[in-house]
């Protein structure tokens, strides 16, 4: 079902219309850089197959030489490769479920995934289109794809504020790991806004629009909010819904799986932290729940302000039953919250408490 778009077979699918998918966490952590057929893929509706020539993407409002872009042109312009995680803002949406419904796709831990973008600077195009950059501005996108009636039935659209889109990692992107974009990964061109949530990365880019306010998409007006615990469906207000830009610190286990029995005695734990722009400083592991902790390894991948780290360590685990736990913790200080109740909110948003996994030893 998935080759149409060379997908790898593996991958567990959420939904075939519009592709949601993700793939098997071990598989996910084999590369630091996550091969563009396990990347995750997330979709509001059609997977446009643009033609990489004749496509262009419109760049206008406050500007003083409105653009038509090919993707030709957007090669010409001096390029730029991130290091970055693009990530779901429902990533790990699956353990709010536990303690309350939530709406969306029930995501394990693999929404998420790294990888070189190359591109140019999103700087580098409102420049050439004689931008406006003042504060208070905002870059609207527009994808080329039409989404579901239940996500607002227009094209995908989303914004991010001018501070973001001056920042030189922030790019128009025509390249994963050296690859031109796959068609479910917004070929020819995407955004790709480093550490922000995943949905202000427009893909299939068709327009960019330099204006005083946010989009109007429903992506941006209406959804990816983060509400308070006390809203349900029924009581949704817009205006106590925070938008959802940066992601916060989060880790999760790959392996074991969940369920797993193994053999008692020293068991290795593998996994992935992640703090937007922060480095991770440390990751611990528990083998009791929570109650005591170890050391894992961080392994080293130099220096990527919006890279991921992968971690692995071992726990003494008797015959059993036990919960493996992981929780991060930045260059802030800061680490994760213990619990799913400590932020779930209706929408299941910003899943990032310890990540537990049972496993039986004997
Ligand atoms: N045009 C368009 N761009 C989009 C989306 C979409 O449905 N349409 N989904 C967004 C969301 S919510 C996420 S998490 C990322 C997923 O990118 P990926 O599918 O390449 O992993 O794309 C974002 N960009
Ligand atoms: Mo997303």
């Amino acid at each position: 079902m998935l080759n149409p778009f060379r997908k790898h077979p593996e991958l567990i699918v959420h939904g075939a219309h519009p592709l949601n998918a993700e793939p098997p966490l071990p598989k996910l952590r084999d590369n630091y850089l996550t091969p563009q057929d396990l990347l995750y893929v997330r979709s509001h509706g059609d997977l446009p197959e643009l033609d990489g020539e004749a496509h262009r993407v419109a760049v206008e409002g406050r500007v003083s030489r409105p653009l038509s872009l090919s993707l030709a042109d957007v090669r010409a312009l001096p390029p730029r490769t991130v290091r970055a995680v693009m990530q779901c803002a429902g990533n790990r949406r699956a353990d709010m479920r536990g303690v309350r419904p939530v709406k969306g796709d029930p995501w394990a831990a693999g929404a998420i995934g790294c990888a070189d973008w190359t591109g140019a600077p999103l700087a580098a195009v409102l420049e050439a289109a004689g931008a406006e950059t003042g504060d208070g501005l905002h870059v609207a996108f527009t994808g080329a794809d039409t989404c579901q009636p239940s996500d607002g039935g227009a094209h995908f659209g989303a914004s991010i504020p001018m501070a973001k889109a001056l920042d030189l990692d922030t790019i128009v992107a025509f390249a994963m790991n050296g690859e031109p974009l796959a068609v479910e990964h917004g070929f020819p061109l995407r955004i790709v806004a480093p550490g922000w949530a995943g949905v202000r990365s427009p893909k299939w880019l068709s327009t960019v629009t330099v204006q005083d306010r946010p989009s109007d998409a429903h992506q941006q007006a209406g959804d990816y909010k983060l509400f308070p615990p006390d809203m349900r469906p029924d009581t949704e207000d817009l205006s106590r819904g925070i938008t959802i830009d940066a992601m916060p610190l989060n880790s999760a286990i790959t392996e074991p799986a969940p369920g797993a029995e193994i053999k008692a005695g020293r068991v290795a734990v593998k996994g992935y932290a992640v703090a937007t722009d922060r480095p991770i400083i440390r990751v611990d592991l528990s083998g009791d729940g929570g109650r005591t902790w170890v050391q894992a390894t961080n392994e080293d991948h130099g220096d990527a302000r919006w890279g991921w780290t992968f971690w692995h360590g071992t726990l003494d685990l008797p015959p059993g039953e036990h919960e493996i736990c992981v929780r991060a913790w930045d260059a802030a200080g800061q680490t994760q919250p213990a619990l799913p109740d400590d932020t779930w909110n209706f929408k299941g948003y910003l899943s990032a408490a310890w990540h537990r996994v049972r496993v039986t030893a004997a």
